[in-house]
């Protein structure tokens, strides 16, 4: 609470539980993939009390095994601009822009997460939300009729556009509306067995793609997955069939590392959820499934140049362990110790001042190496976690739960302006809010001479 406002950082706590615990009973098979990360979890930390330790001094061996993602998916830019007011009061904004069109899913997106260091501790909740781009849709009736279902449809509660509305007035929420506004907000995520078609809409809409159906046939947007942290991505894979989830084939992103990189995924696939058309006709809709994370260093611009390389490089192949062991190959031109990824400039960090720094500000000041000062001991750096998605990691996600189709529907280049005009406002530049990060750790150790030999 603050000044007798529910903070952002509170708002977005009680929706991400809220979110949570309406999944799991939607999707029982989401509460079996969180006993087994936790259990997964539990064993790491048995093993290995240095981590048990580390997590514990940072505040996060409490809130481990809580979501740090979630994914939807909207029909026009009218729900997206709506849900960036929502996700506002909550401390959630738009960072980066990821065209997956490009990968052959009629999507474009954004990542609603806390910009700030300090409220991603708090709880670094994020949703990954994409606007569907009906123009891809070849048929032209088919797109009209798309158009105009997602025009008449209004995902919103009246209340929930109330409060939206009330909170951009008075500038904060008291805990009666706090509450109030979390019950009325996660109606827009809920799961509706019934859809706003007809079972021949449902299966045109099907046939151009899956995801269209998904994101026009129903009166909200369903959350379609949530995504804890676990700290053996590996090791949840491996176990996840004896636990009787199916997962994806392989493990999405970079391979484990000493100092581990970007962000890596799976997922289990989606499940047949039984449906009800407008005609009464029934039938089947496969779209909401359970996805595991772990996240490691942030990337400079060149770093991430040369993971997309070695990426792209490794190539993929149909199981894990070949992908991985390609992965491993491509990536031993990738350092994998935190001096050289410094000197290379290939990740970033934030600065701290030993106590030895702290009683030599005239040694700090006067230095512009940043290493000869952590070698004497006056200097520390510690990773900054990557805190964004990645589009080929992403696409893979969206695809193994499309059933394996990958057709290039592209119309061609990005469109990221075209993406802001339907959000109404621009989004976040990732990369530079690493860099002010890092910039800004080093300007509270006053490490002039290094900010001045960095030139920025
Ligand atoms: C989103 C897939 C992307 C991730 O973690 O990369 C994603 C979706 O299926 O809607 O969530
Ligand atoms: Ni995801």
């Amino acid at each position: 609470m603050e000044n007798g406002w529910v903070t952002a950082d509170e708002l977005r706590t009680s929706f991400a539980s809220a979110m949570s615990d309406m999944y799991q009973q939607e999707v029982p098979q989401y509460g079996t993939l969180l006993r087994l990360v936790k259990q997964v979890n539990d064993e790491v930390l048995a093993q290995n009390p240095a981590l048990r330790l580390q997590l514990e001094q940072q505040g996060e061996l409490a809130r481990l095994s809580v979501e740090r993602h979630g994914a939807i998916r909207v029909g026009t830019g009218a729900e997206l601009t709506m849900l960036r007011q929502i996700f506002a009061i909550m401390g959630m904004f738009p960072v980066g822009y990821y065209d997956l069109s490009q990968a052959g899913v009629p999507v474009h997106s954004t990542a609603f997460r806390p910009l700030d260091e300090a409220a991603l501790k708090v709880n670094p909740f994020r949703l990954f939300t994409s606007l569907l781009r009906t123009e891809l849709i070849e048929d032209v009736a088919l797109r009209e009729k798309a158009v105009s279902i997602l025009a008449a449809r209004d995902i919103f509660t009246p209340r929930c556009r109330e409060l939206v509305a009330l909170h951009q007035q008075e500038g904060g929420f008291t805990p009666a509306q706090a509450e109030e506004f979390i019950r009325e907000a996660l109606e827009t995520f809920r799961w509706h067995q019934q859809t706003l078609v007809d079972s021949t809409t449902y299966h045109a809409l099907h046939e151009q793609h899956r995801l269209i159906a998904d994101v026009v046939c129903f009166p909200g947007c369903h959350i379609n997955h949530l995504t804890p942290r676990t700290l053996d991505i590996d090791r949840v894979q491996a176990l996840m069939p004896e636990a009787g989830i199916t997962p994806k084939a392989t493990i999405e992103g970079p391979p484990a590392r000493k100092i581990p990189l970007l962000l890596r995924q799976t997922s289990f696939r989606a499940l047949e959820e039984k449906v009800r058309f407008t005609d009464n006709a029934q039938g089947t809709h496969t779209a909401r499934f359970g996805e595991i994370e772990q996240r490691g260093i942030a990337l400079t611009a060149k770093g991430r140049a040369l993971y997309d390389r070695l990426l792209a490089q490794a190539g993929t192949a149909s199981d894990n362990v070949t992908q991985q062991r390609q992965l491993e190959v491509a990536f031993s031109a990738f350092p994998d110790n935190e001096k050289t990824l410094r000197q290379h400039e290939l990740a970033w960090f934030s600065w701290s001042l030993t106590e030895k720094g702290k009683a030599n500000p005239q040694l700090i000041a006067a230095e512009t190496d940043r290493e000869k000062l952590v070698a004497e001991g006056c200097l520390t750096a510690s990773p900054v976690i990557y805190e964004d998605f990645l589009p080929v990691s992403a696409a893979g996600i969206f695809q193994s739960n499309l059933g394996g189709e990958s057709q290039a529907r592209s119309a061609g280049n990005a469109s990221q302006q075209a993406f802001e005009a339907a959000l109404g406002s621009p989004v976040h530049d990732e990369i530079a809010l690493y860099w002010q990060r890092e910039i800004a750790s080093l300007l509270h150790c006053n490490a002039s001479g290094v900010l001045a030999a960095s030139g920025r």
